[in-house]
């Protein structure tokens, strides 16, 4: 067991970062992951008011998972290709790809199903994030399905230097056969997979409750059968889930074989703008960790309402430019179903351009 620090959480938080418990997140480390969970929130509230006012017409994303999937986000092995980590996303993950890299306004672009869109030509949900040179995997709207894919990235790159699979989902989703595949392929003896898998718990598949359908508290507990270890990790306080992440990369990343990460998270806007999107009265994982960061004096409040507003701001006018830019035609409605393939001899081209 390692020694108490006898010094007042307070006085050991001014010095060092933010602590829970044992653990201490450096100030500058905080202060970046505070600017994402901020600039996260601030894009998901753009993108519901786009769903009401005409800009856009279907909103699904994260508020009350920034804590996690920023911490998450930070430490991904970014690139193309086997020698990477591989993400498996659900559709709740934008503030992972803000803390990757992506700008608001590749997520805007999706929202306002524009030409522009990146991650799907203006064809798919909002938050169906796709980065073929980050190895972000396609989001599916048919939840769980990640799961069944997961095993595939993973068999890869055992094979292949260090990389390691990513699969994200709900706990309702995990109640889905696709889960137990994932389990099951996962930890084949002698053949176990450097793969990660989270649940995000948030108590609720749309408007069932996760209490009346699952027997355990949480989803972890089935990697027992499974012999997989895993933790369960509190979403709203981003010091426990940058060390949580740390853990699961290290043991995955290192021993090649699964581990499970359990983050208990607050659903804040709804199921989905078809829930009608208003704000809950669940914990909120930015005003909880704005009130640590003032009580150390790492922010103030002023400089805490700027962060805010230049995340508007930016959010704000990453619409305006969108709004400007063009929206896929009729000639684009048989196009882009499969990648073109160079391997195909029969179906070289995109294969929903045959006649
Ligand atoms: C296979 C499939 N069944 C049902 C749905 C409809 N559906 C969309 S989201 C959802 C609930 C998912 O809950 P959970 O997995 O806990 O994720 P959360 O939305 O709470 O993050 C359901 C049932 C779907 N998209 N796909
Ligand atoms: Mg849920």
């Amino acid at each position: 067991m390692p020694k108490k620090n006898s010094m007042p959480v307070k006085d050991r938080a001014v010095k060092a970062g933010i602590a829970t418990g044992e653990e201490v997140l450096p100030v500058e480390r905080c202060l970046q992951i505070h600017r994402i969970m901020v600039l996260a929130r601030a894009l998901e509230e753009r993108m519901i008011k786009m769903s009401k006012s005409g800009e856009g017409f279907f909103w699904i994303g994260g508020p009350g998972e920034e804590a996690f999937n920023t911490c998450l986000g930070f430490q991904v092995k970014k690139g193309e290709g086997p020698k990477f980590d591989y993400l498996h996303f659900h559709y709740r993950n934008s503030a992972t790809m803000l803390a990757m890299g992506m700008e608001p306004i590749d997520a805007i672009r999706q929202m306002a199903m524009a030409w522009t869109d990146s991650f799907s030509r203006g064809r798919n949900f909002p938050s169906h994030f796709s980065r073929k040179a980050w190895n972000v995997v396609p989001v599916s709207s048919v939840i769980e399905v990640q799961f069944a894919m997961a095993p595939g990235t993973a068999i890869m790159q055992k094979r292949h230097g260090d990389g390691v699979t990513i699969v994200v989902g709900g706990d309702a989703g995990a109640a889905q056969g696709d889960f137990t595949s994932c389990l099951l392929w996962s930890s084949r003896p002698g053949n176990e997979l450097p793969v990660i898998i989270i649940t995000m718990n948030n108590g609720w598949g749309i408007s069932t409750s996760h209490c009346s359908q699952h027997s355990c508290e949480h989803t972890i507990e089935r990697g027992k059968a499974f012999g997989i270890p895993g933790e369960v990790v509190d979403g709203n306080d981003p010091v426990a889930c940058w060390y949580a992440v740390e853990r699961a990369f290290r043991y995955s990343r290192s021993t090649r074989r699964p581990f499970m990460l359990e983050a208990m998270v607050a659903r804040l806007n709804g199921h989905s703008s078809s829930s009608g999107a208003l704000r809950s009265d669940e914990p909120d994982c930015i005003a909880m960790f704005e009130d640590r960061l003032l009580a150390v004096d790492v922010l103030t409040q002023s400089k805490i309402d700027q962060i805010h507003s230049q995340a508007h701001a930016e959010c704000d006018d990453a619409v305006a430019q969108v709004m400007r830019e063009p929206r896929p035609g009729f000639g684009d409605i048989d196009k882009f179903t499969y990648s073109p393939s160079e391997v195909d001899a029969v179906y070289p081209g995109d294969y929903t351009g045959l006649p």
